[in-house]
């Protein structure tokens, strides 16, 4: 496959990854409390590409392990300065079970000198479909170091509410289509009104994502869901352009 040789390309040169960041804010001040890093590629012919065009491929090919950890380094590194209290990095089923996972973690955080408390790694349920005792003994020894674990695209597994008895997690983040549904139909809103529920009554902090519209993330706000990301608050944007943010006090 040409774009399994132009991967293999691209992280023998070291320089075509890139990270681009979305802030999370909270609810009702809609201040920015954390960054979710989102990899993109720029690939020399084709331009800046998504993860869902290349990311599926890295999997398949063993590519993942080695951008993976590239990510965790860049962005701890890039979030280490940042007035933020959590910086979100998106795990790759095959990176969940990697045995040398903590391993992994542990030397990235300690390369950038970040407080592991800050750090915040996204994983989705349907990772755990195979090899669900590396899984959950990897989550398990990375928040015994005190990091983070967020369980994204909440809700659109096949059991979402079982994983949620069954292992700890500090956050869920609930996937956008339901989002969208809240001023649609009232299904929508009562599911997100029951997550929502779940997760305060058992202390998991939430986030929203895909807000788009004033309603939406007043009506969050409303029902206790802490944090908001989405389009209307901030788009996913550079490095630069989120560090000259900060710079400028917001
Ligand atoms: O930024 P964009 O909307 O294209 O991201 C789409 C999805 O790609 C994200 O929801 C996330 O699941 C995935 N993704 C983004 N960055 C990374 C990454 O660094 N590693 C992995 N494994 N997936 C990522
Ligand atoms: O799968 P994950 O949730 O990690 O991916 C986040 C992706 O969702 C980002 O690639 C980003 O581009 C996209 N996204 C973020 N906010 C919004 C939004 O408000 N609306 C829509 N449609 N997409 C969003
Ligand atoms: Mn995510
Ligand atoms: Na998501």
């Amino acid at each position: 496959q040409a774009i399994e040789k132009d991967l293999r390309e691209a992280i023998a040169a070291g320089n075509q990854f890139e990270l681009y960041y979305q802030p999370v804010h909270d609810a009702r001040t809609r201040a920015v409390i954390g960054a979710e890093a989102l990899v993109r590629w720029r690939h020399p012919l084709l331009g800046l590409m998504a993860p869902a065009t290349f990311v599926p491929i890295a999997e398949e090919c063993g590519l993942i392990e080695p951008i993976g950890e590239w990510v965790l380094r860049e962005a701890l590194a890039a979030a280490r300065d940042w007035p933020l209290e959590s910086i979100a990095i998106n795990l790759s089923a095959v990176q969940l079970r990697n045995p040398a996972l903590v391993d992994i973690v542990q030397g990235a955080i300690m390369a950038s000198g970040i407080e592991p408390r800050r750090v915040e790694l996204e994983i989705t349920e349907t990772s755990f479909v195979e090899d669900e005792d590396i899984c959950r003994a990897n989550v398990a020894a990375l928040r015994a170091q005190g990091v983070r674990i967020a369980l994204d695209d909440f809700g659109t597994g096949y059991s979402s509410f079982t994983h949620l008895r069954t292992f700890a997690v500090d956050r869920i983040k609930v996937d956008r289509s339901f989002v969208a549904g809240i001023n649609r139909r009232e299904g929508g809103s009562a599911i997100i009104r029951a997550i929502v529920g779940l997760a305060n009554a058992r202390g998991i902090a939430v986030t929203a994502e895909g807000v788009e519209t004033d309603g939406q993330a007043e009506w969050l706000a409303a029902i206790g869901c802490g944090t908001l990301q989405g389009y209307l608050m901030s788009k996913p944007m550079p490095a630069r352009a989120i560090g000259s943010w900060f710079d400028a006090g917001i």
